[in-house]
């Protein structure tokens, strides 16, 4: 079916929605100019985000991975929302009951006025202490790299969940507990292919939702969508709302 019939079909299907769930990866914030995970651009020189957002890497290495994620609040900082991240805030708005759950660490959703957010993956502009637990907000970082803890003197780490640690037990509950009870579950930029998100969408099938894929191209999970938008999500939302 035509991308324009598409487009109104699903718009149709959101305004009969009682409860909406979207799940946004790293494709959200593609057009903001923040690069994504696996496109061809890569991420950082050429590591590769399994490499160095892990805690044996940091464990290993404190100091690059800090670089890492210095690297990227820098050029986070530096950007703008783009259309997609304030359609999915307007759509906060419209809908009766509309949950946001993004893998993204950027912290772009909450900046264009989502407040329904929850932060799967973490949030670049938040650090733990890797000894006394304490989380703080701070946008810039401590500098020398690595920072260390006012409180107790241990490294500090930023308070993101890296491969092969357990995703925050409360936000994951809460994210599932939506999923299994919403009408309309959107994916949005994503590639479906880091767990637990990428089982996301079989929740929402579970439960009868109609499901609904905004990619640029299809991924493994597009044989779970009812309909595939294929296109540019800075294009597409806005033409939801
Ligand atoms: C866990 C924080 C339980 C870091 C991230 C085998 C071996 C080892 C591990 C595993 C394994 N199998 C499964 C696992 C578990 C692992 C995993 O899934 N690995 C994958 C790689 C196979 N998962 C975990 O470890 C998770 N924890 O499972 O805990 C456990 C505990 C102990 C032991 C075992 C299990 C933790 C996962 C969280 C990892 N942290 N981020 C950081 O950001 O610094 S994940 C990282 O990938 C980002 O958060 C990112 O959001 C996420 C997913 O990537 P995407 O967002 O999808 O981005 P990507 O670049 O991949 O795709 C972009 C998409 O956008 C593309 O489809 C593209 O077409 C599209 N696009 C581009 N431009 C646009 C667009 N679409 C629309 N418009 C555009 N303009
Ligand atoms: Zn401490």
């Amino acid at each position: 079916m035509a991308l324009d019939d598409e487009i109104k079909r699903v718009r149709e299907v959101l305004e009969q929605a009682d409860s909406v769930v979207a799940l946004t990866g790293a494709g959200v914030s593609a057009e903001s100019g923040v690069p994504t995970f696996r496109g061809e651009e890569g991420l950082w020189k050429n590591f590769r985000a399994e490499e160095l957002a892990t805690p044996e890497a940091f464990e290993r290495n404190p100091e690059l991975v800090w670089e890492w994620y210095a690297w990227r609040r820098e050029l986070i900082a530096k950007v703008e929302c783009n259309p997609a991240h304030h359609a999915l805030a307007a759509m906060e708005r419209q809908q009766r009951n509309f949950t946001l759950v993004t893998q993204n660490v950027d912290g772009l959703h909450r900046r264009a006025g989502s407040t329904r957010v929850l932060e799967i993956h973490g949030n670049i502009w938040m650090v733990r202490c890797t000894r006394c637990g304490k989380v703080t907000e701070n946008l810039e970082v401590p500098l020398p790299l690595p920072p260390l803890c006012k409180d107790c003197g241990a490294l500090l780490r930023p308070h993101i969940v890296w491969f092969g640690e357990m995703l925050p037990r409360d936000i994951l509950e809460e994210a599932i507990g939506r999923l299994q009870h919403c009408k309309v579950m959107l994916a949005i930029g994503t590639s479906s292919v880091v767990q637990p998100a990428a089982s996301f969408v079989l929740h929402a099938k579970q439960s009868g939702a109609f499901t609904v894929e905004i990619n640029l191209a299809t991924t493994p999970n597009s044989q779970f969508a009812d309909a595939m938008l294929i296109g540019k999500a800075a294009e597409i939302l806005p033409r939801l709302t």
